[in-house]
């Protein structure tokens, strides 16, 4: 019987707690490396944990252990903000735009900031898609104009005004010491100085955004992995028709 108040890892049977994790340690690879491993570990809450791999990374140590967590967390509990629409099929989503918007819609996305990784935006907008769904290129009433990474804010913003656009889409991929936030949030800045903030539905997206964080940072709705065009442009076509963007 599962105590959803008191979730832990399941390893081998259930409520073991057995969870395996890895890092690295600034220190040179050696018994002494292996033994402050451990010791982090159990400060962590894993109990008996076991160094099962240790690799020289030329003056550091790479880890990988096993051991027993102590922790549970109450799952009953649990609140996690999501995107709250009706996703569409592409089909549907096209079905949508010709009943209710009566229009082609525009959006205009990039990568931005310092940012080159243009494969999260891709996969939303391309033709071809990602992972057997197609992009918003694709689709019928969406008009898709992908700017690829390393796009200023202020290009971004000059597109969207230039295209009327009616969504922007925003990636952030790298988000080593928060890179993201001010990037981010200058975009929305700079989109309330033009006074087209509330013209435009404006999402963001990448592995480590949160729908709680874009919310929180001014967007409308934010987008993590596993995301697929269809969910972004169901969230765009529906907000539109509430907003009577048509
Ligand atoms: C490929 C890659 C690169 C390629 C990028 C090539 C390219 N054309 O994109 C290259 C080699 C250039 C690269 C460079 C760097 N990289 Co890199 N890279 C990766 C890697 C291996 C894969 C990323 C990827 O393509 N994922 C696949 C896509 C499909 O997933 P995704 O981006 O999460 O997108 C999905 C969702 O997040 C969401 N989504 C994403 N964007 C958007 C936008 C919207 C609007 C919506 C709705 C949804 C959405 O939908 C997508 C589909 O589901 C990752 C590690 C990893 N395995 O993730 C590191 C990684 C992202 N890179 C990293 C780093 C640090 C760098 C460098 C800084 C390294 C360096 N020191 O030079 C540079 C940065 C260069 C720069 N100026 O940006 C770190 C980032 C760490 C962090 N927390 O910030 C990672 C995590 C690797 C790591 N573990 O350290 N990288």
């Amino acid at each position: 019987m599962i105590d959803l108040t008191r979730v832990k890892p399941y390893g081998d049977t259930l409520n073991d707690g057995m969870v395996q994790l890895s890092f690295t340690l600034p220190v040179p690879y050696g018994d002494e490396a292996k033994e402050a491993a451990r010791q982090l570990a159990m400060k962590m809450g894993l109990e008996e944990p076991s160094v099962v791999y240790a690799k020289d990374l030329v003056g550091f140590t790479y880890f990988i252990l096993y051991g027993r967590l102590i922790h549970t967390v109450d799952y009953t509990k649990i609140e996690v903000p999501k995107v709250d629409v009706d996703v569409m099929s592409k089909e549907e989503v096209e079905e949508f735009i010709k009943d209710n918007i009566k229009r082609d819609i525009v959006v205009v996305g990039a990568c931005t900031g310092t940012d080159a990784h243009t494969v999260g935006i891709d996969a939303i907008m391309n033709m071809k898609g990602y992972a057997g769904h197609f992009g918003l290129e694709r689709y019928e009433g969406i008009e898709a104009y992908n700017l690829g990474s390393q796009v200023p804010n202020e290009d971004l913003v000059a597109k969207a005004i230039e295209l009327n656009a009616d969504a922007i889409l925003v990636s952030q991929v790298v988000t080593q010491k928060d890179v993201h936030i001010p990037n981010l949030t200058q975009l929305v800045e700079l989109l309330e100085a033009e006074g087209i903030r509330d013209r435009v539905i404006l999402i963001c997206g990448g592995p480590r955004i949160s729908h709680e964080l874009a919310k929180e940072l001014g967007y409308d709705a934010g987008f993590g992995p596993g995301t697929f065009a269809e969910h972004v442009a169901s969230f765009i076509v529906t907000e539109m028709v509430k907003r009577n963007m048509v």
